[in-house]
């Protein structure tokens, strides 16, 4: 049994309820896709497998199953030298290029025909671009425009508006009441996964390295300085978007085509409505149009707007979700 197989194996057998792992797509699957509902970066990878058609066995794990250590050692398998450096800050943001590697979040792609796992969403989106070449979301005319928008995207603060606390909180009842103390909670599986792992040293790095990160989240999630930054941020990105789009020549972010970075905006732009930030675009028509042209993509509806979570809707998107799928 080589390395693939066995950390494969025993991510796998980690899965609990068979309910939760469901195949995508025609025909038999070529990929694995561990990964929520509700998440940003899941979404992204989501959105992309289904512009390609390409199928795969989605398997969705829980809040917390992505500490347990079958998963754990398949992520740092897959890293390499990426986990040498693994994130302990937090800044809201999740780019594994500017802060470090994760081992204890979702997506990870496995690719059962090549025999290896993928792990970063902005490395799975290239990864699949590159092995289900059709059709091209990359097109090679617009790979410099393109690459330029998921790259933006990926340095957003999305967790500064899903996790942190703002004046005049816009997003769920249910959801603030989530997020109260979820730094602690998470923490207090850590704890317990490192206590019962005590001899595994990769593993416990790893979740020590995840309670860092968590705390200094912790930190600044009711901070109102640092979460009027994150709002600051979001309003500059919209403006920028704005003025993209305005230079643009066709309905989509790069043009006439539409390409993965239409896929990345799509999730970002329905994530800031759900979650009850879209006046921030109130000065910008030009990108709510955009927002609601994405919310009619198939594969935002199907992999983000319609895909089946945990999660109850949200009353700022009543709407947009319940019109009928194309
Ligand atoms: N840059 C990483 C970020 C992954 C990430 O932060 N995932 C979040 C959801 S979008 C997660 O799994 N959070 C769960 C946790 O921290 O416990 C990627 O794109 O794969």
């Amino acid at each position: 049994m080589d390395a693939f197989e066995r950390y494969g194996d025993a991510a796998r057998n980690e899965l609990t309820d068979p309910s939760r792992s469901v195949t995508i797509g025609p025909g038999t699957p070529r990929f694995e896709l561990y990964h929520f509902g509700f998440s940003i970066c899941s979404q992204k990878v989501r959105t992309l497998l289904a512009e390609k058609g390409a199928a795969y066995i989605a398997h969705e794990l829980a809040p917390t199953e992505n500490y347990r250590p079958g998963y754990v050692h398949l992520r740092l398998h897959a890293a390499g030298e990426r986990a040498d450096r693994l994130a302990e800050a937090h800044t809201m943001r999740t780019s594994v290029a500017t802060e470090g590697f994760d081992a204890c979040v979702v997506p990870t792609l496995v690719d059962l025909e090549r025999r290896r796992a993928v792990v970063d969403s902005a490395l799975i989106l290239e990864y699949l671009e590159r092995e289900v070449p059709s059709p091209p979301m990359i097109p090679t005319a617009l790979a410099d425009p393109v690459r330029d928008e998921v790259r933006i995207n990926d340095g957003i603060p999305h967790p500064g508006i899903l996790y942190g606390f703002h004046a005049n909180d816009p997003r769920p009842g249910f959801w603030i009441d989530a997020m109260d103390g979820v730094y602690d909670r998470k923490r207090a599986v850590l704890e317990r996964l490192i206590e019962e792992n005590r001899d595994d040293t990769a593993l416990v790095r790893a979740y020590r390295a995840k309670i860092a990160k968590e705390m200094a989240g912790k930190a600044i999630q009711k901070d109102p300085a640092s979460m009027e930054g994150v709002l600051d941020e979001f309003r500059a990105l919209l403006a920028n978007l704005d003025s993209t789009l305005d230079r643009r020549d066709g309905p989509w972010v790069c043009g006439s085509a539409f390409t993965l970075a239409d896929c990345v905006w799509g999730v970002t732009l329905y994530r800031i409505q759900w979650l009850g930030h879209a006046p921030l675009w109130d000065p910008h028509p030009r990108v709510r149009d955009y927002a609601h042209r994405l919310y009619e993509r198939p594969s935002i509806r199907s992999a983000v707007i319609d895909w089946s979570h945990a999660m109850p809707p949200s009353p700022h998107t009543t709407e947009i979700d319940r019109r009928p799928a194309a």
